[in-house]
């Protein structure tokens, strides 16, 4: 897979102007694309993924592309959906290696996300791009969005659904995440990074602990881009990643 570099994945996740808006996420720095393409390049990520218009307007194609095909506000309230907003068409003009896709399993309109899924899918995979699931319990039948059976759950619906690689939420230890590994089988299983977590060992140990249960890797946004060193962290994560070092080895890429 052309995302994939000693067939690990380190992938930078700069959707959530769309998803989450501009005040909550982003600063001066980070809201611009621009910034997001050098920490990309700089930190060796093997990966950016954009909509479509962020990559219309700024992707200069020196990293592999993912394009996020569907998406949402976090305006309405009630059952999440996110519909297509871009073919794997276009996305595949645009430069894109891999079109990325989320169903939020549990919602009451899964099922119309699981179809749109399949239908992308089987384009994406006549036009050459793998396709990446990610695969969010959520709704108001998910209790607990990373309770193990749940993300093992969402790692095998991936595997069913055609998936290449699924970007799923951690459970909180390395043992209970191995079965969700096995769950998906053939499927590249990459850890959504989430928040900013309190300190950098603490999100380190969650990469660790991925990594350890055997995951292809993580596809990250916040961790990384509202750090304030995120070049610092991008090495920390390939230390943790590509080398298999520990998290006291790649806590020495900070300089302080
Ligand atoms: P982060 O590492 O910043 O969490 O990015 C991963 C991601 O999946 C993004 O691609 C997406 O915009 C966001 O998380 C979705 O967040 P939410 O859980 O609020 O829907």
């Amino acid at each position: 897979m052309p995302f994939l570099r000693k067939g690990k994945g380190i992938l930078l996740a700069y959707d959530q102007g769309l998803e989450h808006g501009t005040s909550k996420d982003f600063n001066d720095k980070s809201v611009d694309p621009d910034y997001i393409l050098e920490i990309a390049e700089k930190g060796k990520f093997t990966g950016v993924i954009f909509q479509k218009g962020v990559a219309e307007k700024y992707y200069k194609g020196k990293i592999p592309l993912i394009i996020k095909v569907n998406g949402k506000t976090s305006l309405p309230k009630g059952e999440p959906i996110a519909s297509q907003i871009c073919s794997v068409k276009q996305a595949k003009a645009l430069g894109a290696k891999a079109v990325g896709y989320t169903i939020y399993l549990g919602s009451a309109h899964e099922n119309l996300m699981l179809h749109e899924f399949g239908r992308i899918q089987q384009e994406a995979h006549e036009m050459g791009l793998a396709a990446i699931a990610w695969i969010y319990p959520r709704g108001e039948s998910v209790v607990n969005d990373t309770a193990p059976e749940i993300v093992a759950y969402a790692a095998r619906a991936g595997l069913e659904a055609g998936a290449d690689a699924v970007k799923i939420k951690y459970t909180g230890d390395s043992n209970s995440f191995r079965w969700a590994v096995r769950s998906a089988g053939a499927v590249k299983v990459f850890m959504s990074g989430g928040p900013k977590a309190p300190t950098d060992e603490a999100f380190l140990t969650q990469v660790k602990g991925v990594m350890d249960a055997g995951a292809t890797g993580l596809a990250v946004g916040r961790n990384v881009w509202q750090h304030e060193r995120p070049l610092e962290m991008a090495a920390a994560l390939r230390e943790v990643i590509m080398n298999g070092q520990t998290v006291e080895t790649a806590l020495k890429k900070f300089t302080r």
